[in-house]
C-alpha cells in the first residue's frame, strides 16, 4: 500500500468519524412521553453546544419544565406577548426529541419581581408539541426553575394542566427543581 493510499484511507476514516460524531445524540438519559397514544422519546435537559464546530462539546443546561400539547410556538408567543413577555436574542440551546436535534425556535423574557430579575423561556417545537425550558435569573445567576415554571403556567390557567412523572433530577445544579414538568393542553378548556 502506498503512502498516498494510506493517507487517503486515513482522510476518509477521519471524515466518516466526524460525520458519526456530529450525528451522535447527547449522552444524557432519555425520557418517554405518552401523548394521546403516541410514545415520544426526548432528552429532558436542554444542551448548550460549544467549542470547535466539527467537534462540539455539549453541556447539559436546563431541565424541560413545561410541555405544551396541541399548539405551536407561534400560538404560545401570541399568548405570552399579551401577558407581558418580550422576545429576546440569546444563546441557542438544543433538545433531542424523537432522536432529532431540535434548536430552540423562540426565546422570551418577562420582568421579575425586581429590576435585576427576569424570567427566560426557550421553546422547542416538535409536531404538535412545544417543549419549554424556563428559568428565573438575576443577571447571569440562576435563581429558580420551579418558580419560573409556576409563573409561566399561571398564564394558561384557563386550560387543563397536570404534572407528569419525574423526568429530571431533583435540585439539579443546586437550584430549586422538583424533576416534574407541567403539561398544558391548549386544545382543552377547564
Ligand atoms: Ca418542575
Amino acid at each position: 500500500m502506498t503512502r498516498a493510499t494510506v493517507l487517503g484511507f486515513l482522510t476518509i476514516l477521519t471524515l466518516v468519524l466526524m460525520v458519526l460524531f456530529q450525528s451522535s445524540p447527547s449522552s444524557q438519559q432519555y425520557a418517554m412521553l405518552e401523548v394521546e397514544g403516541e410514545s415520544i422519546v426526548f432528552s429532558p435537559y436542554t444542551v448548550w453546544r460549544e467549542g470547535f464546530p466539527l467537534f462540539p462539546k455539549e453541556r447539559i443546561t436546563d431541565p424541560v419544565n413545561v410541555i405544551f400539547l396541541n399548539t405551536t410556538i407561534e400560538d404560545i408567543e401570541t399568548i405570552l406577548y399579551e401577558n407581558g413577555w418580550m422576545p429576546i436574542v440569546a444563546s441557542s440551546q438544543f433538545l433531542y426529541i424523537g432522536h432529532a436535534r431540535v434548536k430552540n425556535g423562540s426565546q422570551l423574557i418577562h420582568p421579575g419581581k425586581n429590576e435585576k430579575q427576569r424570567y427566560h423561556v426557550r421553546l422547542f417545537s416538535y409536531k404538535n408539541l412545544v417543549f419549554g425550558a424556563v428559568h428565573l435569573e438575576a443577571g447571569h445567576a440562576l435563581i429558580s426553575w420551579e418558580e419560573a415554571e409556576y409563573f409561566l403556567a399561571r398564564t394558561f390557567t384557563d386550560v387543563k394542566q397536570h404534572k407528569g412523572k419525574a423526568i429530571t433530577k431533583v435540585a439539579f445544579r443546586n437550584t430549586e427543581n422538583d424533576g416534574h414538568a407541567t403539561f398544558i393542553n391548549l386544545a382543552s378548556t377547564k
